[in-house]
């Protein structure tokens, strides 16, 4: 039987650790407090690794005998793919089956940061509706909505956006021939002509600490920011002063620069809707996610190509 090491279990839903172990002799890293000597006993005969988006170049190098990195998750940002490709070991991701779902949670993150659903319920709970009425919130619809990353996840959130009549611009690397939303070839100019910015880009270090300062300033005091892409896209400690300050109204944020950790000072901040990593959180997905992680290794250990690689290794 084929031997992998799985990293983590956390998302990996029973059904799929159940694939997994009827395909596979699964050692599970994430059962053990002493990692290394636990790899060590068992990194001659693994052959791949199962891993929720994590393999830095260590990692890597402990396991000689890999030839598969099958992660769970479209962003591949925690997993050293140079390092993998100059090893020869092939890296796969989960994209397309979670695109629709990140984007219904992006929207469903700018509503809820822009009319203030979350704020309103508070006010509800807490007694507040019978001293007065809440404040007046921001309007969604017929606004201008700038897209950082017009990728997968970007145009599908950009078609969402299109049913509330809302004007697309968007930012990338290159302008893309085949939609025609503005492209904005500079991030800056694409705030200060946005009402809202969603982040919906790749993670890593060519993104990293993009939505900076001087973005937060053009994105202006009736700005508001939605993160659905990394927390290292946007720097954080600039965040928390821009909100601080009022140079943003609020911010919607899914994901963060170091998590589960999140700056206290967001936990306190009126204006902001927090989300523990959740925009891909649906049963339906995570089990499409898993499946096709499994597929993956399936594919590799059958001699078969993998479905979704994120690098190229001659076979
Ligand atoms: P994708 O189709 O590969 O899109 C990635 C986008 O990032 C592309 O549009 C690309 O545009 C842009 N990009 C890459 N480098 C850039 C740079 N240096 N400057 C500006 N834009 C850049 O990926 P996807 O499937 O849409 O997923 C996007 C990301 O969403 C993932 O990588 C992941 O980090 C995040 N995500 C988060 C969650 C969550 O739970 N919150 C769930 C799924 C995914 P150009 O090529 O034009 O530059
Ligand atoms: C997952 C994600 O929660 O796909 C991604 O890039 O961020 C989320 O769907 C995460 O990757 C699980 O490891």
């Amino acid at each position: 039987m084929d031997e992998i090491l799985l990293v983590k279990s956390e998302m990996i839903l029973p059904e799929i650790e159940a694939h997994l172990e009827a395909r596979f002799k699964v050692h599970e890293l994430w059962k053990t407090n002493i990692q290394e000597s636990f790899i060590s006993k068992i990194r001659d005969q693994v052959r791949g690794v199962a891993t929720q988006g994590w393999a830095p170049q260590s990692f890597i190098d402990s396991l000689p005998n890999i030839k598969i990195i099958a992660s769970f998750g479209v962003g591949y940002d925690g997993v050293d793919v140079d390092h993998a490709t100059k090893r020869g070991v092939t890296v796969t991701n989960t994209p397309d089956i979670l695109t629709e779902e990140v984007a219904d949670y992006a929207i469903g993150l700018l509503l809820a940061t822009a009319r203030g659903i979350v704020a309103g319920d508070h006010y509800v709970r807490d007694g507040r509706w019978h001293q007065g009425l809440m404040s007046l919130k921001n309007r969604v619809y017929g606004q201008r909505l700038g897209i950082l990353g017009l990728g997968r996840i970007g145009k599908a959130i950009a078609r969402r956006a299109e049913a509330f009549d809302m004007t697309i611009a968007y930012h990338g690397r290159s302008e893309q021939s085949d939609v025609s939303y503005q492209f904005e070839p500079d991030l800056v100019e694409l705030a200060r002509n946005s009402d809202y910015l969603i982040a919906s880009c790749m993670g890593g270090e060519s993104t990293r600490n993009l939505i900076n300062k001087e973005v937060l300033e053009a994105l202006g005091p009736s700005g508001i920011l939605v993160n659905v892409a990394r927390g290292s896209v946007v720097d954080e400690p600039a965040l928390i002063t821009a909100l601080q300050f009022g140079t943003i109204l609020a911010a919607g944020l899914d994901v963060f620069a170091n998590e589960p950790h999140v700056p206290e000072e967001l936990i306190r901040m009126p204006n902001v809707v927090l989300q523990p990593h959740q925009a891909s959180a649906t049963t339906k997905t995570r089990l499409a996610m898993g499946q096709l992680m499994v597929d993956n290794l399936d594919a590799h250990f059958s001699g078969k190509p993998p479905l979704t690689p994120v690098n190229s290794i001659p076979r």
